[in-house]
């Protein structure tokens, strides 16, 4: 394993690590003291009166530990509770002069610190990580002119398009009120009941029931803005823009049955997988994207711009890639960091605006409000992780938590006292809101440009990949399936889903035990954009790239009389190009290679399990393969790759496995000596020249789904 605390090739750039030098304790060669520094000398016994007498109330640092103790816990975040963090940098390749003022986007030669969290957003704070949901994708950058928050998600839509219906919204996907079930599952009556009744969501449920919602891994999926804001150039003049997160190794997903397997096996696997990463030096890289557009054209797409239910397509605004996010530092702590840090969509620099996308508005409030109930108080802006790079310097003054101690009498603005400071910034660096004009009669009511809730729906639909299609109509099927109440069923699928496929629908209807939907109703909400792309292939996952197996895991499955040189090989082999092989074994104790090496597997079959792995390799050696074929647990290894769609390679004696697996009658016996059909990798003889690029291949196109085709008959 190659596993350090943090890479020496490249020294972490995020500043916060100096800023919070200061706040760490603990350092070495410290004695333990109580919050007072008081030091202590025992503190596995409480005082009492004789040793086998009462507890006296005289022990102070019994009292405050278990205080202490006992208030550990703050409020998980309302959604997104579960997450992981990292620290890294963003810098841009060239200037943005042209688009917008914002220093961290014009000077190239900066590297703006960032921090980074990836969450899900239903389940609490322990749930599973590779449960169906949509992943949160917020980064905070601190830049010279002050924070800088892109709060987005993997997923580049919304559920709703006004704020308001947000509360609605969170109630009906998180676990139902009477008994708090089902924990991280949209799988329940109250969810499919809301987005029944509410149309607009049609979009973002077709997104949710994808791949996208089930990702290998946070370094291996997209990040959107999802809203449009505006850049605005140091005269003035302002460009609409989406931003986008492209991720350098591609955009990769699991499957359903390995991602529900992964959530009791491993509940902490992408929490794992991102921690493990950067401390092996391989950092985390995303692109940031930017779809520009000017201000007129803000409907010249069908659609309004300021609907967060809808995309640009990429094929009619292409993203332009103009700088690169790397996470290089794991955090240091995770409650200090990834709990504490508080993101708000509100956190713009000079050069970024908003636009007036209700649903955007509406976050403009709620995160700043969010905070105090989660974070105890107005101060939380002072706590390290949230603390700007940029100097702060205001009026604020006390409140719960306060942690800097301002020194000046004067506490307001106009004032002498204090020599008039802090002077006000010239408006030509500061934030200053983009004058627009705007004109009507209050009113609660949605646009008309906003009534179209279908036609992106079923472009998305249109524009997957046969595969993926399919996967998406078996996840409507698992979760529709679940849901308790036939009306509920029934209306999904009479006023959601035939709108979007009627095929789809169909479908669903047999599989959920509802009446088949009646011929293609009029979409209700509205009518359909008039668009100007049939389909949109940049929004399938089947177009990224597939060239690498950098940081790809692989498992050899090992026993007494393995092919020892050529396990030796294919491992050097595959690391050359970045992958990573654990041998798993029968024990921990080592292994004894058919050439008589000793070896000592880094997992067992009990601790390992092939949904922790990208692939599976069954090295040769007659003996080594017959006893794994003894082995429960071990068939299981090849069965679940096999099932499961992942490269797969068995030298030798070891395609014999495939039988065991009980799979073999869906791959058939290759032709040739060496054979890679479907991805399964087979050399009649250990060693085979080809044999492990042909492996290398097969992993770097991530999965196989032909293998899910019906067998020849
Ligand atoms: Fe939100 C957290 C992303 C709509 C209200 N949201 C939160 C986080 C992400 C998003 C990534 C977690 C941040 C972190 O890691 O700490 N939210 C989105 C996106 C949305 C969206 C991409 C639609 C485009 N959110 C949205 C609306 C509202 C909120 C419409 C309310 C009007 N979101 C919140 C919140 C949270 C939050 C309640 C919970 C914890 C927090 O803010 O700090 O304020």
């Amino acid at each position: 394993m190659r596993l350090r605390r943090s890479s020496p090739k490249t020294p972490p750039t995020s500043l916060k690590s100096e800023q919070l030098e200061t706040f760490r304790d603990r350092p070495e060669g410290t004695v333990l003291t109580t919050d007072q520094g008081i030091p202590i000398s025992e503190t596995d016994n409480s005082l009492k009166a004789g040793v086998r007498g009462p507890t006296l109330l005289e022990d102070f640092h019994f009292r405050e530990k278990m205080m202490r103790f006992d208030h550990e816990r703050i409020p998980e975040r309302v959604v997104h509770a579960r997450g992981a963090g990292a620290h890294g940098y963003f810098q841009v390749y060239k200037s943005l002069e042209k688009y917008t003022q914002a220093r961290f986007l014009t000077d190239p030669s900066l590297r703006t610190p960032v921090f980074v969290r990836f969450s899900t957003v239903g389940g609490s704070r322990g749930s599973a990580d590779t449960v169906r949901d949509v992943r949160g994708f917020a980064t905070k950058f601190y830049t010279p002119e002050g924070n800088f928050d892109l709060v987005g998600n993997n997923i580049p839509v919304f559920f709703i398009q006004d704020g308001i219906k947000f509360p609605d919204f969170v109630h009906a996907v998180k676990p139902e009120p009477h008994n708090e079930i089902p924990q991280a599952s949209s799988a329940h009556d109250s969810l499919w009941d809301f987005v029944s009744l509410v149309p607009e969501t049609a979009h973002m449920v077709m997104w949710l029931m994808s791949d996208r919602a089930i990702p290998r891994s946070y370094r291996m999926m997209e990040g959107f803005g999802v809203h449009t804001f505006r850049l605005v150039n140091a005269e003035g003049k302002a460009h609409l823009v989406k931003f986008h997160w492209k991720p350098l190794l591609g955009t990769h997903s699991l499957v359903w049955d390995e991602s529900q397997k992964l959530s009791g096996k491993d509940p902490d696997f992408h929490r794992r997988d991102l921690w493990e990463a950067i401390e092996n030096g391989d950092f985390p890289e995303y692109e940031l994207g930017l779809q520009l557009i000017p201000e007129e054209d803000v409907l010249k797409y069908g659609f309004d711009l300021l609907d967060a239910t809808k995309v640009l397509p990429e094929e009619l605004v292409p993203v332009e890639r103009v700088g690169k996010l790397t996470l290089d530092r794991n955090p240091d702590n995770f409650f200090a960091e990834t709990e504490q840090v508080a993101f708000c969509v509100a956190n713009v620099v000079p050069g970024i605006d908003f636009t007036n996308d209700p649903l955007l508005q509406a976050r403009l409030f709620s995160y700043l409000d969010t905070q105090l109930t989660r974070l105890g108080g107005p101060n939380f802006a002072e706590l390290p992780i949230n603390r700007p790079v940029a100097p702060v310097h205001n009026h604020q003054q006390d409140g719960f938590g306060r942690q800097t101690i301002p020194t000046s009498r004067a506490n307001y603005h106009p004032n002498t006292l204090g020599g008039g400071c802090p002077f006000l910034a010239n408006p030509r660096q500061a934030f200053v809101h983009r004058q627009e004009r705007v004109e009507g009669h209050k009113i609660r009511q949605r646009s008309k440009s906003f009534s179209d809730h279908f036609s992106q729906a079923t472009l998305f639909y249109k524009s997957l990949s046969k595969p993926e299609q399919e996967h998406l109509v078996n996840a409507l099927e698992f979760e529709i399936g679940k849901v308790e109440r036939p009306e509920i069923r029934e209306r999904v699928v009479n006023e959601v889903l035939v709108n979007v496929d009627f095929e789809v629908a169909t479908r669903v209807a047999r599989a959920v035990g509802v009446a088949p939907p009646k011929p293609l109703k009029k979409a209700k909400a509205g009518k359909p954009a008039k668009f100007t792309v049939e389909t949109s292939p940049a929004l399938s996952q089947e177009r990224s790239p597939r060239d690498s197996i950098k940081t790809r895991k692989i498992a050899a499955l090992v026993a007494d009389g393995f092919a020892g040189k050529e396990l030796a090989h294919v491992r050097k082999t595959l690391e050359a190009m970045g992958a990573t092989v654990e041998l798993v074994g029968p024990t921990l104790s080592p292994v004894t290679s058919l050439e008589g090496q000793q070896e000592k597997p880094l997992k067992t079959y009990v601790t390992a399990s092939s949904v922790m792995y990208d692939a599976v390799y069954v090295p040769g050696g007659e003996k080594s393969v017959a006893a794994l074929r003894k082995v429960p647990l071990a068939v299981d290894f090849v069965r679940e790759a096999f099932v499961h769609c992942k490269a797969l390679a068995l030298s030798g004696e070891a395609a014999a496995l495939l039988d065991a697996a009980g799979v073999s009658q869906l791959a058939p016996p290759p032709a040739k000596g060496l054979d890679g059909a479907l991805g399964v990798i087979r050399s009649a003889k250990s060693e085979t020249k080809g044999f492990t690029q042909l492996f290398a291949d097969a992993i770097a196109a991530h999965r196989h789904w032909a293998r899910e085709a019906p067998p020849p008959a």
